[in-house]
């Protein structure tokens, strides 16, 4: 099988040529953005095998994002094309790690990507990698993109279920109601793996308490990941051998990693790019620290570039960066 099939909605991305408000910038770079077509680039780039299902308008940004995310080495043959409905696009100012203070302006309401439905998604591509990689975005996309995600992160006693990661990815400005942070915690729960920000959690679950309280609110994934920005993340594992008695920390492995300090140039797509770094160990078996500096590798190298995706480090040299010492990683 396919190592990874992410789902989601992508989007022609407009960059300003210069800093400033939406409102005053004169003109605009194209690029390309979506959190899970992002994922599938950064793991392809890094050598695995990567799909990424959606669907796309009949136009001419849907042919761009389709040419754009295969060039990285995705298969893209499971992306529809909707005649009926355009691509999504969005404009957006460069945030800051520190401050993450960037506007967005989306144009994606009534997009292809959010008729994606249980009947308009092959299902059968989408479930036939090692890893189905979804996000909290779609589930705000429409009733449809919300039906779909619960089904594909329904349990499957008696069919083969991919490990199925889910990014919780709060965007506030989607929600049309005032359910995400019920339907995040729902749909997170039937995850194997979770990816959330420390602070996303406090925004959309009102969680403070750091790490610990969030894992007490979200026992039942084997791992979940904490992203603590600057900091660093903490992983915690259910223990190997355990079979999931749905109770909180005492079974559970913990493992903090420090993140390396860089130059921020923008935030967005880092979280993207740990996400597919950490992916990218999980496949190939490696502890939880190394699963995390594979993380934090990656969020490092789209950390430093304005657009959400860079050429991630080549998986020899980022072996050799993640088993330096603890000194090194700080
Ligand atoms: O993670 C980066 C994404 O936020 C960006 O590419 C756009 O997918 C996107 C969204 O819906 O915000």
């Amino acid at each position: 099988p396919v190592d990874v099939v992410t789902l989601g909605e992508s989007m022609v991305t407009f960059l300003p040529t210069r800093p400033g408000r939406l409102a005053d910038v004169p003109s605009f770079h194209r690029s390309i953005g979506g959190a899970e077509s992002n994922v599938a680039c950064v793991l392809a780039a890094a050598g695995h095998t990567a799909r990424w299902v959606s669907r796309v308008g009949a136009d001419a940004f849907g042919d761009h994002l389709v040419r754009e995310i295969g060039s990285y080495g995705v298969d893209v043959t499971s992306v529809g094309r909707d005649p009926g409905r355009p691509t999504g696009v969005y404009f957006r100012t460069a945030g800051d790690r520190a401050t993450d203070a960037h506007e967005v302006a989306y144009y994606r309401a009534g997009s292809a990507a959010s008729a994606m439905s249980t009947r308009t998604v092959d299902l059968t591509a989408v479930r036939a990698g090692r890893v189905l990689h979804l996000s909290g975005i779609t589930a705000a996309l429409s009733d449809d993109c919300l039906r779909l995600l619960r089904e594909l992160t329904a349990p499957r006693p008696d069919h083969h279920r991919p490990l199925v990661s889910f990014d919780v990815n709060h965007r506030p400005g989607l929600w049309r109601d005032t359910h995400g942070p019920h339907v995040l915690l729902e749909l997170a729960r039937g995850a194997d793996l979770v990816f959330v920000g420390e602070d996303e959690a406090r925004e959309v679950w009102d969680v403070t308490g750091g790490p610990t309280a969030i894992r007490a609110l979200l026992p039942e994934p084997r791992t979940l990941v904490v992203k603590q920005g600057a900091h660093g993340a903490t992983l915690f594992e259910h223990t190997p051998g355990d079979t999931v008695t749905f109770a909180p920390a005492p079974t559970d492995t913990v493992t903090f990693a420090p993140a390396p300090t860089v130059h921020v140039a923008a935030a967005v797509g880092a979280g993207d790019a740990f996400a597919a770094g950490l992916l990218s160990a999980t496949l190939r078996g490696l502890p939880a620290r190394d699963r995390l500096r594979h993380g934090h590798l990656m969020a490092a190298a789209a950390l430093t570039v304005h657009g959400d995706l860079a050429t991630p480090p080549r998986r020899d040299h980022a072996d050799r960066l993640a088993a330096l010492d603890d000194a090194a990683w700080g």
